[in-house]
């Protein structure tokens, strides 16, 4: 099959799920074509049936803001006439989704039909697309996809409650190429980290708002101060000043690598023993997902999609939102002692198991091949 795959190319879960499975798809011999505004980030080597063409918006002085949309949605026609597309995948609603349909109708007044996949991945239903200067955008969009996937049970119900939505939301959950984990490029020396043989908890994130980066210090803090611990933050966004400014008030700035973005994560997930992750919201939560891969267990809290990645009690714990003692209560139990950190180690990569690609992309495959026959 011919499929045209439309992300964010930059640091975010939508686009490394995007990406991967663009990846996946390819080495099964599908023809993947990434449309986007730069080269996704984890599309870090080009291998067989992988193809990438750039949306390139140009400035014209009469605009405040550029019409990245239109632009969009002229390329999606441009790919899907000249390189015969049977299907586009868009990730993240806004503007994709509004962006594949206009191209959709463009293609359709050309005797073109196209089928668009819709993948909602979190914030485009939970912060961004409820605002009211998106939202009816997004609702028409949403309905008039040919298929709508959602990462989680948690976003679809969400995605039910904020919008009227008629198109029946089919959840297919994000996964991880589980061989890519355990085995990083480089060695992987925790001794760089934890000369001293201190336990490492790791962050990993976009450091928006949502992800509350500075209870990742505070839960810190408060393990720091009964066993020897370091602190890795992975990552970079608006909240890095403030974190800045709280490690000093916290006087925790030696005992933290701030290790700004990296391209693979399991490069540096491979020294971790705890993996923290207290975001405010999260409609899957990639990043703990990853972290379990490498065998962390992971402190997150019970918002969102958390629930369905993290088992509490058993792949690590789950605490309500801003409750950084209880998250300081259960990483000590794991990391207090050796047993215990290895027994949740082995679930947490138990857990991960069950979202290998192995598992999950044969179901994208089957929603392809049923939409492409509808089409026909
Ligand atoms: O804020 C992020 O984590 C990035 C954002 C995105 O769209 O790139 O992530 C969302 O999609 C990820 C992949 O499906 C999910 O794992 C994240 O949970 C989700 N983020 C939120 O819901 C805040």
């Amino acid at each position: 099959m011919r499929i045209g795959i439309v992300c964010y190319p930059t640091f975010g879960g939508s686009g490394v799920v995007a990406t991967e499975l663009g990846k996946a798809l390819a080495a099964k011999g599908h023809e993947i074509h990434f449309i986007t505004y730069s080269q996704p980030f984890r599309l870090d080597r080009f291998a067989a049936n992988i193809f990438y063409h750039e949306v390139v918006v140009s400035d014209y002085p009469l605009f405040d803001f550029q019409p990245y949309e239109l632009v969009l949605s002229s390329r999606l026609v441009d790919v899907v006439k000249n390189e015969k597309l049977d299907l586009l995948h868009v990730h993240y609603a806004i503007p994709h989704a509004s962006a594949a349909w206009m191209a959709q109708q463009i293609l359709r007044s050309q005797g073109i039909n196209i089928p668009f996949i819709t993948t909602l991945h979190g914030t485009d239903i939970t912060l961004v697309g409820r605002d009211a200067s998106f939202e009816p955008v997004i609702t028409f969009a949403i309905n008039n996809s040919d298929a709508v996937t959602a990462v989680s049970e948690s976003l679809k119900k969400d995605t039910l409650e904020f919008f009227k939505v008629t198109k029946d939301i089919e959840v297919i959950p994000n996964f991880i190429c589980l061989e890519d984990y355990g085995k990083p490029k480089g060695d992987c020396q925790r001794s760089i980290f934890a000369p001293n043989g201190e336990r490492i908890l790791i962050h990993v994130s976009n450091y928006r708002k949502v992800k509350r980066v500075e209870d990742v210090l505070h839960v810190f803090d408060r393990v720091r101060k009964q066993i020897p611990a370091r602190l890795i933050l992975v990552g970079d966004g608006p909240e890095r000043t403030n974190i800045e400014r709280l490690c000093r008030e916290l006087d925790t700035c030696n005992e933290i690598h701030t290790l700004g973005k990296v391209l693979n994560p399991a490069d540096i997930l491979c020294v971790g023993d705890l993996f923290l992750l207290p975001s405010q919201t999260e409609s899957f939560g990639l990043s703990a997902l990853e972290a379990m891969a490498s065998g962390m267990p992971v402190i997150s809290t019970n918002t969102g999609g958390l629930p369905e990645v993290n088992i509490h009690g058993y792949s690590g714990f789950m605490s309500d939102v801003g409750d950084v003692d209880d998250m300081a209560k259960n990483a000590m139990t794991i990391l207090s002692d050796d047993a215990s950190l290895q027994k949740f180690r082995t679930n947490a990569l138990e857990q991960a198991k069950k979202f290998d690609i192995k598992e999950i992309l044969p179901v994208y495959e089957a929603l392809y091949v049923r939409l492409v026959a509808t089409k026909n």
